[in-house]
C-alpha cells in the first residue's frame, strides 16, 4: 500500500475541504434490531423506538462529524407530534432528513400499491405518500424518498403496460403535492419482493418517470438494487450528466440486496462511484446509507460505513486529474488506468486522521466508539440483555 505522500499543502487543504463538505445521512431503520426471514437476532442496547434511533444517529454524528441528518421511515418512525420529534432531534444535534413512505408493510399491498389493480388500494397508497409530504413539511425535510415493491410473480398475472400507466398516474398525484424546494426521489430495484416483473426495475424506467414528472423528481441509486455485473458508476455518470441523480442508498452486497456495510465487499466499486462524485456537479446529491445490520452492532456498523464512504471519497479526490486527462487524450489505456489505481492504492488513513483532528474528531471514530464504552452504557440504559456475552468475546 503506497503511503499517502505528503501532498503539497494546497492539494491536501483542497482535498480535506471537499472531504469535510461530505454529509452522509444515516437511516433510522439501521439502528434497530433487524434480520432476515429466518431470524432477527436481538443486539444488546439496540434502539427500540424513534427517539432512541435518533439519539444513536446523533452519537454517530458526534463521533464521525459527517452524519448530520437521519432519514425516517413511515410508519416505522410515526409519532403523534412531529414538532416535538423535530425539537428532540435538534437537541440531540441532528436534522431530520429524507422521509420514506412505506408501500410494502400493509396486507392491502399484496398485489401492489400505486400499481395495484384496485383503485381503492391505489388511492390509499397515494394518501400515504401525501401524508409523508406533510410530515416532511413539519420536520423541515426537503426530500420524500420513494421505493415501491410493486411487481408480479407470474407471467400473465397483470398487464405490464397498464401497471406502468397506474404508476405514472400515482406518482403524478404525489408530485403535484410537493411544496417548492422539496424533491421526490424515485428508487428503483430489479427484483424482490416481486420475482417476475418489478414496476420500477431500473435506472432507465426511473429516469423516464422522473422526466415525465418534472424537475423536482430525481432518481435514487440504491447500490444493492442492480443485477450482478452492472456498472453502477456508469449509471451514476449518466444520471449526473442528465441532472437526474437525486441521491444514493449506500450499502454493499455479494449476492442480491444484502444491505451489508457499504464498501465492505467491493471497496474498489465504491471508489469508482465516488470518483464520479469527486468530479463535481453533485451539490444536491443526497448521500444516504440504507443497510440492515443482522449480526453486528448497529452503531459501530454505521460508523464503519461512514468511514468507508469517507475513505473512498478521499481516494477519489486524490486522482491526479491532469495526468489522467493527458493519458486519456493520448489513448494511453493502461497509463490512464494506473493513475486511477495510484489513488485507490493510497493509504488515506493519515490524511483522514488529520482532517478529523482539525474539527476535533478522533482519528478513528470506530475505536473511539469502542473505547468510549457506549455499547455497554446503552445496553445498561436500555435494560437489554447483559452485553458482556456479545462483546467480551469480540
Ligand atoms: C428496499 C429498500 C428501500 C427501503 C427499504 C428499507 O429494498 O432499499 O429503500 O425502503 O430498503
Ligand atoms: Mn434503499
Amino acid at each position: 500500500m503506497r503511503e499517502c505522500v505528503r501532498l503539497r499543502p494546497m492539494d491536501e487543504a483542497a482535498v480535506v475541504g471537499r472531504l469535510m463538505e461530505l454529509e452522509i445521512e444515516t437511516p433510522s431503520w439501521g439502528y434497530g434490531n433487524s434480520g432476515t426471514r429466518f431470524h432477527v437476532y436481538p443486539w444488546p442496547g439496540a434502539a427500540r423506538d424513534v427517539y432512541e434511533r435518533i439519539a444513536d444517529a446523533a452519537l454517530v454524528h458526534r463521533l464521525t462529524g459527517c452524519c448530520p441528518s437521519v432519514a425516517l421511515h413511515i410508519p416505522w418512525d410515526a409519532v403523534d407530534d412531529y414538532g416535538e420529534l423535530l425539537a428532540f432531534a435538534e437537541r440531540q444535534g441532528v436534522r431530520i432528513g429524507a422521509i420514506n413512505p412505506n408501500l410494502f408493510g400493509d396486507d392491502a399491498y399484496r398485489l401492489g400499491s400505486l400499481c395495484h389493480r384496485d383503485a381503492g388500494v391505489r388511492a390509499a397508497a397515494v394518501r400515504h405518500c401525501l401524508e409523508c409530504v406533510e410530515i416532511a413539511k413539519e420536520v423541515g425535510s426537503s426530500i420524500v424518498s420513494l421505493w415501491l415493491p410493486d411487481g408480479t410473480n407470474y407471467p400473465g398475472q397483470d398487464d405490464l403496460r397498464v401497471r406502468h400507466a397506474r404508476l405514472v398516474d400515482g406518482l403524478e398525484e404525489v408530485y403535484t403535492a410537493l411544496p417548492p424546494g422539496t424533491r421526490l426521489l424515485v428508487e428503483y430495484k430489479f427484483f424482490e419482493p416481486a420475482f417476475y416483473s418489478t414496476d420500477l426495475p431500473d435506472w432507465g424506467t426511473a429516469a423516464l418517470v422522473c422526466r415525465r414528472l418534472g424537475p423536482q423528481a430525481q432518481v435514487l441509486v440504491d447500490t444493492g438494487h442492480h443485477p450482478q455485473g452492472t456498472n453502477i458508476e456508469q449509471i451514476v455518470a449518466l444520471l449526473l450528466a442528465e441532472g437526474l441523480l437525486g441521491g444514493f442508498h449506500f450499502n454493499n452486497r455479494k449476492y442480491a440486496d444484502d444491505d451489508l456495510i457499504v464498501g465492505s465487499i467491493d471497496p474498489f466499486e465504491l471508489f469508482r462511484i465516488m470518483r464520479e462524485i469527486a468530479k463535481g456537479g453533485t451539490d444536491d446529491v443526497a448521500f444516504m446509507i440504507d443497510q440492515s445490520h443482522n449480526v453486528e452492532g448497529k452503531i459501530d456498523a454505521m460508523i464503519q460505513s461512514a468511514m468507508n464512504i469517507q475513505t473512498a471519497y478521499a481516494k477519489a479526490l486524490l486522482v491526479d486529474d491532469k495526468r489522467l486527462a493527458e493519458a486519456q487524450a493520448a489513448g494511453d489505456v493502461l497509463g490512464a488506468h494506473r493513475i486511477l489505481l495510484e489513488a485507490f492504492e493510497t493509504d488515506v488513513r493519515p490524511l483522514l486522521a488529520r482532517a478529523r483532528a482539525e474539527v476535533g474528531i478522533a482519528p478513528d471514530p470506530f475505536e473511539a466508539f469502542r473505547a468510549g464504552g457506549h455499547a455497554v452504557r446503552l445496553s445498561e440504559e436500555r435494560g437489554t440483555a447483559s452485553f458482556e456475552s456479545a462483546y467480551e468475546r469480540t
